[in-house]
């Protein structure tokens, strides 16, 4: 077991320091129950020492030319391509994701990603003619990075490097169940050579360091990813200092299949994506929506693609899903499922029994339901776990209706006879991105909820403009 406590150190000003406050962290690994390591529970004496440094770095660092801050940028995407089986296995032990799927996506989105702003700083507009005008985009100051473990780098990289690109200064606070992947992304900044307080990590807790960082006065940009409560919280507080915020919330989006659509690839590929990384996908397809003439071809194609998938080791390489981050997270998946069967759902595959064959770690039996009132908890609300809803509709008009019908508006699909009809359905969906025929993923592309799923968006040149503000001069 790693022991970072024991020189309890946070990233600050360009160095691992001393936590100024008291208390640790443990970190479990999800598969075994068996703690990793232990990391600083950093506290308003961290908070404020890293924003300090923050703001001392921030005039200088806003000061550099974009080809300047290309130069510590791509030494910091070569670090992480160098890092790719560093970062897999780290996530492997911290979040319990399987390794395959951990070195794919885990470790290879953020050097996608990574890639991705680096053509766009080497592109992008920062001064533009308009009119009489000449508009600089300037950066819009020291961003607090407050990041969940559901995909614990991507999540840090679709934040850190955008506002770095930008021309922010970054304070990193991490979730508590995955900080290690976030020391180990400190260390690469610091290798990458970036001045001192240009980027900062705080390891601690949501209530406490994320709380006082989020309220300090010297951060000028909060950018959020995390539950719909936290991220509420999070904008009442940053509307009281006028602060920008940026906010990538929870999601409950609708896979739909209109008449005509090749079925059993719409099934097998939202049985693929709603399963990834155990479910905790704010962007999962959790609800499978068929035409009420094809729900039980549908529901029956669904139960033989599920049972592929059995729950086991992260480490062996054939392991399609790993355990739930950690017990929170397993009882409250358990406590959908059990409020669903009782209310009457038809459970077609998987379960709330434990797995009885890995008892200590957070498991839980990728799951199909029928039969579920669209109102039902499990059918509108973030469950975070392997757990898929199939829904009948009626016609078009119905399947929108059923779509739209929750608080959240983060992605979904839209499987037809040809991509046009799909993009045509896509149009009346109230979400930020929609795969039309399982349509690839796009790093360029802007990532973010509709509705209470978020505010503002990741990725691309709109992930870059979250860390811009705007001047114009008159001519
Ligand atoms: O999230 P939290 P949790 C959803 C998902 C999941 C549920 C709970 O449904 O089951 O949220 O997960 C920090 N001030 N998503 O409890 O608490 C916290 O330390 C400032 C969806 O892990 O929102 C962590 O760094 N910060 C999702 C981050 O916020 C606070 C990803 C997220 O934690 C804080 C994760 C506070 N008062 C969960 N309280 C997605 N959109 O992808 C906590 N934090």
């Amino acid at each position: 077991m790693q022991q970072y406590a024991e020189h309890g150190d946070q990233y600050i000003d360009g160095a691992w320091r001393l936590s100024g406050d008291a208390g640790s962290i443990t970190v479990l690994n999800p598969a075994t129950g068996r703690a990793v390591a232990t990391v600083p529970a950093g506290g308003a004496a961290d908070v404020d020492a890293a924003v300090a440094a923050a703001r001392r770095a921030a005039r200088a660092w806003a000061a550099t030319t974009p080809e300047e801050r290309l130069v510590p940028l791509t030494r910091l995407r070569d670090g992480l391509a160098a890092a790719q089986e560093e970062i897999t296995a780290t996530v492997v032990a911290e979040l319990g994701a399987p390794v395959g799927f951990a070195a794919a996506v885990h470790a290879g989105l953020p050097l996608t990603v990574a890639n991705s702003y680096l053509t766009l700083l080497a592109e992008h507009p920062f001064e533009e003619r308009i009119g009489n005008s000449v508009v600089l985009a300037e950066p819009a100051g020291v961003v607090a990075a407050i990041t969940p473990w559901n995909y614990p780098l991507h999540q840090i990289t679709a934040k850190a490097l955008p506002a770095l690109a930008a021309g922010c200064p970054v304070v990193l606070k991490p979730a508590e169940d995955t900080p290690l992947t976030a020391r180990l992304f400190a260390r690469l900044v610091h290798e990458a050579g970036f001045p001192a307080g240009v980027f900062n990590l705080v390891t601690g807790t949501g209530a406490v360091a994320g709380a006082a960082l989020a309220a300090h006065p010297g951060v000028d940009v909060v950018s959020f990813t995390g539950s719909t409560a936290v991220g509420r919280q999070i904008a009442e507080t940053a509307g009281r200092g006028l602060k920008r915020v940026c906010l990538e919330l929870g999601g409950k989006s609708a896979n739909v299949v209109l008449p005509g659509a090749d079925l059993v690839r719409a099934v097998n590929v939202n049985i693929a994506n709603v399963f990834a990384n155990s479910g905790q996908t704010c962007s999962a397809w959790t609800r499978l929506l068929v035409h009420e003439d094809q729900y039980e071809e549908a529901v029956a194609l669904a139960a033989k693609a599920a049972a592929k998938y059995r729950p086991g080791d992260p480490t062996d390489p054939q392991t399609r899903i790993g355990p739930l981050v950690n017990a929170e997270q397993l009882a409250r998946v358990r406590g959908y499922l059990d409020d669903a069967l009782a209310a009457g759902a038809r459970l077609v595959v998987g379960g709330p029994e434990p797995v009885a064959e890995l008892p200590a770690g957070h498991y839980v039996r990728p799951t199909v339901l029928a039969d579920v009132a669209p109102d039902a908890a499990v059918a509108r609300e973030e469950v975070f776990g392997p757990v898929l809803v199939v829904l009948p509709y009626r016609d078009e008009d119905h399947a929108a209706e059923l779509a739209n019908g929750t608080d959240y508006g983060l992605a979904g699909g839209v499987w037809a006879a040809d991509t046009e009809t799909a993009a045509a359905f896509a149009r009346r969906l109230d979400t930020g991105q929609v795969d039309l025929n399982g349509g690839r993923f796009n790093p360029l592309a802007p990532f973010g909820g509709y509705k209470s799923s978020g505010l503002g968006r990741e990725l691309g040149r709109h992930g870059l403009e979250e860390f811009l503000q705007y001047k114009s001069l008159q001519y």
